[in-house]
């Protein structure tokens, strides 16, 4: 059995990141991933067209000027394939190949209380040991993967955008159906359409998307980027959401409907994601939404032609941003061909996948490969899958069961030693994510430093807490609109997942005070000991 100071899980972004602070302070560790490769979810999502939504100059760590300066992203928005390339430069430009285990699925972790250490075991049946237990997992990485009647009848490809395979899926000639209509399926469609004979796509839920406005990065707009990084990651970390730019601070109805239009129109063409901070308040006020949401609308309607398929495509049960909107790059537009039909499954659901496609209750589809785009588990999903056992014998899943409890999203009482990073209770899918990353690498690697210092051998997240943070995420959430909705913010698109809202909505530099606070006050609402507990009693 090899032991380390910290083991992390997961060589994402996040794992990677998390490694290097580690290092940097002087503490031992080991990632476990459980892949052939590194880059988690940049390396399962190699569908057709994924791309980040967030642009790759604030999609990029900032913990190394040299880094910053010598990487020369493309295109504003950067593709998969680029952003895997960039973590495995990171990852040889600073050693951290040496310190990761791959093909390590973690099945069990189990928190010895007499030793305080965490023992954990891999599916490959290797076992370690470790003071504390990093998990570094991710957001939106488990896929949740329907079934559907017949399904295994099915005689072509089936498909999850999530789980892409490697080899060149060759869609010419092929009729191709996509379920589900998120970041995913829009961002494969027009992709797809391009070569495939017959595309279908699925929707049960219209979304709101914004139009990418990518394009190649010149070499003016690198060099000004790069002139003024220190400024821009400044602005990112004392922003709300983790974006470059600066947000509206007058509220969508304190100005004339024309300076509204045309501050709504500017962003529209510019921000993508960043359309939700035009205004304060657009995901504070349903006046304020509605403004939002209906311009974004009569924008939506203007890139599809046809009448009847318009009113499909448009949202008209939510308002922008209480679930997560996109960021497309002609997914309108492609239904405007003749080889793209869309199948709308609220009004005519699926009854059953047959040998030769999908069956609704209208007609059958008939279909080569079906893809899954349907989404995640998110938050929770990929931390409950190895089996996590802390005090008493109690697993994560039992703890958990009517939704996350954390301190400050950072730890939960009854499984010391162990941390999370961008988990539930942390701004992670709320934010770009890589800021909360960063931020959270840090600062545990400071905590574990500190702790190593005064001799603590244990550490745990205490319920009062843990009460209070997750409390006070509820309260921060009420005080949106997110609540107006169901999302994967909310676990009410997963069935029987507790209806919880789980990210901090409180936003990036709100969060980091926190985080701030806590570290001051010596780590507060976290109990410290020189002797694990299970010792004293
Ligand atoms: P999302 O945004 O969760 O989208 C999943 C889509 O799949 C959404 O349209 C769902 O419809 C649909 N879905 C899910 N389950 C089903 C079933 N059973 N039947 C039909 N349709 C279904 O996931 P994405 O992968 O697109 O994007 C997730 C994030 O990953 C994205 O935000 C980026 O950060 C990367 P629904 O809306 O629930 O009716």
């Amino acid at each position: 059995m090899a032991h380390t100071e910290t083991l992390i899980v997961g060589a994402g972004l996040a794992g990677l990141r998390a490694l290097y602070a580690l290092r940097e302070q002087g503490i031992s560790a080991v990632v476990l991933e459980a892949s052939d490769e590194i880059g988690g979810v940049w390396n399962h999502n190699r569908y057709p067209g994924a791309r980040c939504d967030v642009e790759s100059f604030d999609y990029s760590y900032s913990f190394s000027k040299e880094l910053e300066q010598e990487w020369r992203w493309s295109e504003r928005y950067p593709t998969q394939p680029e952003i895997l390339r960039y973590i495995n430069h990171v990852a040889d430009r600073f050693d951290l190949r040496r310190d990761i285990v791959l093909n390590a699925r973690v099945e069990e972790a189990v928190y010895d209380e007499d030793q305080a250490v965490w023992e954990v075991t891999t599916s490959e049946g290797c076992r370690w040991t470790a003071n504390t237990l990093m998990l570094c997992l991710g957001q939106l990485s488990a896929p949740k993967i329907p079934s559907y009647p017949g399904q295994e009848d099915f005689g072509g490809e089936v498909i999850v955008s999530a789980m892409w395979p490697r080899r060149q899926v060759d869609f010419t000639g092929k009729r191709v159906g996509i379920i589900g209509t998120g970041s995913s399926g829009m961002q494969m469609t027009p992709v797809i359409a391009e070569t495939a004979a017959h595309l279908t796509v699925f929707q049960r839920t219209a979304n709101y998307s914004l139009p990418a406005a990518n394009a190649p990065l010149t070499d003016e707009e690198d060099a000004r980027v790069k002139a003024n990084y220190d400024a821009r990651r400044e602005q990112i970390r004392n922003s709300p959401t983790g974006l470059g730019f600066q947000p509206g601070k007058v509220k969508t109805l304190d100005v004339s409907t024309e300076e509204r239009e045309a501050a709504l129109e500017k962003s529209y063409h510019r921000l993508g994601f960043g359309f939700a901070l035009t205004f304060p308040d657009i995901l504070l006020d349903a006046k304020a939404n509605a403004v939002a949401s209906d311009f974004l609308k009569r924008k939506m309607g203007e890139r599809v032609a046809d009448p009847e398929l318009r009113k499909k495509l448009v949202p008209n049960d939510h308002g922008f941003g209480t679930r997560r909107p996109s960021v497309d790059g002609g997914y309108f537009e492609a239904f405007a061909r003749d080889n793209v039909e869309l199948a709308d499954i609220r009004e005519h659901p699926i009854v059953e996948f047959t040998p030769n496609g999908i069956r609704t209750d209208e007609k059958l589809h008939e279909l080569d490969i079906v893809i899954f785009a349907t989404g995640f588990d998110a938050l929770t999903g990929a931390l409950l899958r190895p089996r996590i056992v802390g005090r008493s014998g109690q697993t994560l899943a039992e703890k958990w069961a009517d939704g996350p409890l954390t301190q400050l999203g950072l730890a939960t009482a009854g499984f010391p030693n162990m941390v999370i990073v961008a988990g539930p209770g942390s701004p992670s899918v709320l934010s770009n994510v890589i800021v909360s990353i960063e931020e959270h690498a840090d600062w545990f690697a400071r905590m574990l430093a500190a702790f190593k210092a005064q001799g603590i051998a244990e550490f745990e997240a205490t319920k009062a807490a843990e009460r209070a943070w997750t409390d006070y995420v509820q309260q921060r959430a009420r005080e949106t609109l997110y609540g107006t909705a169901n999302s994967f913010y909310n676990g009410g698109e997963v069935k029987g997942k507790p209806r919880v809202f789980m990210p901090f909505s409180g936003g990036v530099r709100n969060y980091r005070q926190h985080l701030q606070k806590c570290a001051d006050e010596n780590y507060s609402g976290f109990e410290k000991r020189k002797t694990p507990a299970a010792q004293k009693s």
